[in-house]
Protein backbone atom coordinates (compact mmCIF):
# COMPACT_ATOMS: atom_id res chain seq x y z
CA UNK A 1 0.00 0.00 0.00
CA UNK A 2 3.21 2.62 -0.44
CA UNK A 3 2.15 5.59 -1.58
CA UNK A 4 1.99 9.34 -1.44
CA UNK A 5 -1.43 9.99 -1.14
CA UNK A 6 -4.43 8.33 1.20
CA UNK A 7 -7.50 8.51 -0.35
CA UNK A 8 -10.20 7.53 1.13
CA UNK A 9 -13.69 7.87 1.46
CA UNK A 10 -16.79 7.02 3.61
CA UNK A 11 -18.57 4.81 1.08
CA UNK A 12 -18.48 2.99 -2.35
CA UNK A 13 -20.97 5.57 -3.30
CA UNK A 14 -18.50 8.72 -2.57
CA UNK A 15 -15.98 7.08 -5.91
CA UNK A 16 -17.80 9.53 -8.08
CA UNK A 17 -16.84 12.66 -6.61
CA UNK A 18 -13.56 11.15 -5.64
CA UNK A 19 -12.61 10.02 -8.71
CA UNK A 20 -11.39 13.34 -9.75
CA UNK A 21 -8.78 13.75 -7.18
CA UNK A 22 -7.71 10.05 -8.70
CA UNK A 23 -7.78 12.12 -11.78
CA UNK A 24 -5.61 14.74 -11.26
CA UNK A 25 -3.04 12.87 -9.49
CA UNK A 26 -3.09 10.68 -12.25
CA UNK A 27 -2.54 13.37 -14.59
CA UNK A 28 0.81 14.52 -12.13
CA UNK A 29 1.65 11.24 -11.87
CA UNK A 30 1.85 11.46 -7.60
CA UNK A 31 0.90 7.48 -5.99
CA UNK A 32 -1.79 7.05 -4.19
CA UNK A 33 -3.48 4.76 -2.03
CA UNK A 34 -8.12 4.22 -2.49
CA UNK A 35 -9.86 2.81 0.38
CA UNK A 36 -13.36 3.12 1.77
CA UNK A 37 -13.13 4.21 5.35
CA UNK A 38 -15.86 4.91 7.34
CA UNK A 39 -16.44 6.92 10.65
CA UNK A 40 -19.80 5.56 11.34
CA UNK A 41 -19.65 2.07 9.79
CA UNK A 42 -16.61 1.01 10.34
CA UNK A 43 -14.92 3.30 13.48
CA UNK A 44 -12.18 0.98 14.58
CA UNK A 45 -10.67 0.61 10.86
CA UNK A 46 -10.37 4.65 10.82
CA UNK A 47 -8.69 4.60 13.96
CA UNK A 48 -6.02 1.86 12.99
CA UNK A 49 -6.01 3.33 9.49
CA UNK A 50 -5.32 6.91 10.63
CA UNK A 51 -2.88 6.14 13.58
CA UNK A 52 -0.75 3.89 11.44
CA UNK A 53 -0.70 6.37 7.92
CA UNK A 54 2.35 8.01 9.01
CA UNK A 55 4.15 4.83 9.37
CA UNK A 56 2.77 3.75 6.30
CA UNK A 57 4.76 6.04 4.35
CA UNK A 58 1.75 8.57 3.07
CA UNK A 59 2.16 12.20 3.81
CA UNK A 60 -1.12 13.63 2.96
CA UNK A 61 -4.75 12.19 3.56
CA UNK A 62 -7.93 12.80 1.40
CA UNK A 63 -10.91 12.52 3.18
CA UNK A 64 -14.53 12.93 0.72
CA UNK A 65 -17.65 11.91 2.88
CA UNK A 66 -20.98 13.20 2.12
CA UNK A 67 -24.15 13.91 4.95
CA UNK A 68 -23.13 14.05 8.95
CA UNK A 69 -19.30 13.95 7.08
CA UNK A 70 -17.22 13.40 10.29
CA UNK A 71 -14.58 11.37 8.61
CA UNK A 72 -11.83 13.86 8.31
CA UNK A 73 -12.04 15.44 11.40
CA UNK A 74 -11.54 11.83 12.51
CA UNK A 75 -9.13 11.04 10.97
CA UNK A 76 -7.11 14.19 11.45
CA UNK A 77 -7.67 13.46 15.36
CA UNK A 78 -5.55 10.11 15.30
CA UNK A 79 -2.91 11.86 12.98
CA UNK A 80 -0.56 14.70 12.77
CA UNK A 81 -0.49 14.23 9.17
CA UNK A 82 -2.01 17.03 6.69
CA UNK A 83 -5.87 15.98 6.05
CA UNK A 84 -7.43 17.83 3.20
CA UNK A 85 -11.79 17.15 3.50
CA UNK A 86 -13.98 16.52 0.59
CA UNK A 87 -18.04 17.40 1.16
CA UNK A 88 -19.81 15.25 -1.16
CA UNK A 89 -22.39 16.61 -2.06
CA UNK A 90 -25.61 14.86 -0.24
CA UNK A 91 -29.26 14.01 -1.66
CA UNK A 92 -30.84 15.55 1.03
CA UNK A 93 -28.99 19.04 1.78
CA UNK A 94 -27.15 18.88 -1.42
CA UNK A 95 -23.73 18.89 0.35
CA UNK A 96 -24.94 21.85 2.85
CA UNK A 97 -24.82 19.72 5.60
CA UNK A 98 -21.41 17.52 4.44
CA UNK A 99 -19.65 21.00 4.15
CA UNK A 100 -20.40 22.41 7.77
CA UNK A 101 -19.79 19.05 9.05
CA UNK A 102 -16.10 19.14 7.27
CA UNK A 103 -15.39 22.78 7.90
CA UNK A 104 -16.64 23.66 11.37
CA UNK A 105 -13.72 21.84 13.18
CA UNK A 106 -12.63 22.66 16.97
CA UNK A 107 -9.52 24.74 17.11
CA UNK A 108 -6.51 22.56 17.52
CA UNK A 109 -7.07 19.83 15.23
CA UNK A 110 -7.25 20.84 11.48
CA UNK A 111 -8.90 20.03 8.25
CA UNK A 112 -8.48 21.51 4.76
CA UNK A 113 -11.89 21.61 3.63
CA UNK A 114 -12.61 21.79 0.29
CA UNK A 115 -15.44 22.92 -2.49
CA UNK A 116 -18.64 20.63 -2.55
CA UNK A 117 -18.64 18.02 -4.92
CA UNK A 118 -16.31 17.23 -7.63
CA UNK A 119 -14.21 20.66 -8.29
CA UNK A 120 -13.46 20.19 -4.44
CA UNK A 121 -12.76 16.59 -4.96
CA UNK A 122 -10.16 17.79 -8.33
CA UNK A 123 -8.54 20.62 -5.93
CA UNK A 124 -7.87 18.38 -3.11
CA UNK A 125 -5.77 16.32 -5.52
CA UNK A 126 -4.07 19.03 -6.50
CA UNK A 127 -3.48 20.83 -3.12
CA UNK A 128 -2.34 17.45 -2.34
CA UNK A 129 0.48 17.31 -5.00
CA UNK A 130 1.56 21.46 -4.66
CA UNK A 131 2.29 19.79 -0.74
CA UNK A 132 4.07 17.37 -2.45
CA UNK A 133 5.95 19.40 -4.54
CA UNK A 134 7.57 21.31 -1.78
CA UNK A 135 10.12 18.92 -1.68
CA UNK A 136 9.36 17.81 -5.51
CA UNK A 137 11.08 20.24 -7.77
CA UNK A 138 10.01 17.75 -10.75
CA UNK A 139 6.33 17.71 -9.78
CA UNK A 140 7.09 21.58 -9.55
CA UNK A 141 7.54 21.94 -13.19
CA UNK A 142 4.54 19.22 -13.65
CA UNK A 143 1.58 21.29 -11.44
CA UNK A 144 3.16 24.60 -13.31
CA UNK A 145 2.90 22.81 -16.90
CA UNK A 146 -0.96 22.21 -15.72
CA UNK A 147 -1.29 25.35 -14.31
CA UNK A 148 0.06 27.39 -18.24
CA UNK A 149 -1.98 24.85 -20.20
CA UNK A 150 -4.92 25.70 -18.80
CA UNK A 151 -4.37 29.52 -18.63
CA UNK A 152 -3.90 29.04 -22.21
CA UNK A 153 -7.14 27.08 -22.97
CA UNK A 154 -8.74 29.82 -21.87
CA UNK A 155 -6.88 32.53 -23.80
CA UNK A 156 -7.12 30.93 -26.46
CA UNK A 157 -11.19 30.60 -26.78
CA UNK A 158 -12.61 33.71 -25.12
CA UNK A 159 -15.48 33.58 -27.21
CA UNK A 160 -18.55 32.26 -24.82
CA UNK A 161 -20.78 30.89 -27.96
CA UNK A 162 -17.60 29.15 -28.92
CA UNK A 163 -17.27 25.33 -27.76
C1 LIG B 1 -21.48 8.94 4.22
O1 LIG B 1 -22.81 8.72 3.95
C2 LIG B 1 -20.75 8.59 2.97
O2 LIG B 1 -19.57 9.33 2.88
C3 LIG B 1 -21.71 8.91 1.88
O3 LIG B 1 -21.46 10.19 1.31
C4 LIG B 1 -23.06 8.94 2.59
C5 LIG B 1 -24.02 7.91 2.06
O4 LIG B 1 -23.42 6.65 2.11
P1 LIG B 1 -24.16 5.38 1.47
O5 LIG B 1 -25.44 5.22 2.22
O6 LIG B 1 -24.37 5.71 0.02
O7 LIG B 1 -23.21 4.22 1.66
O8 LIG B 1 -21.03 8.17 5.28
Amino acid sequence: MQADVALIMGSKSDWPTMESAAEIMDTLGVSYHVEVVSAHRTPVKLAEFSESAADNGFKVIIGGAGGAAHLPGMVAAHTHLPVLGVPVQSKALSGMDSLLSIAQMPKGVAVGTLAIGTSGAFNAGLLACQILSLNNPELVKKIQAFRNKQTETVLSNPDPREV
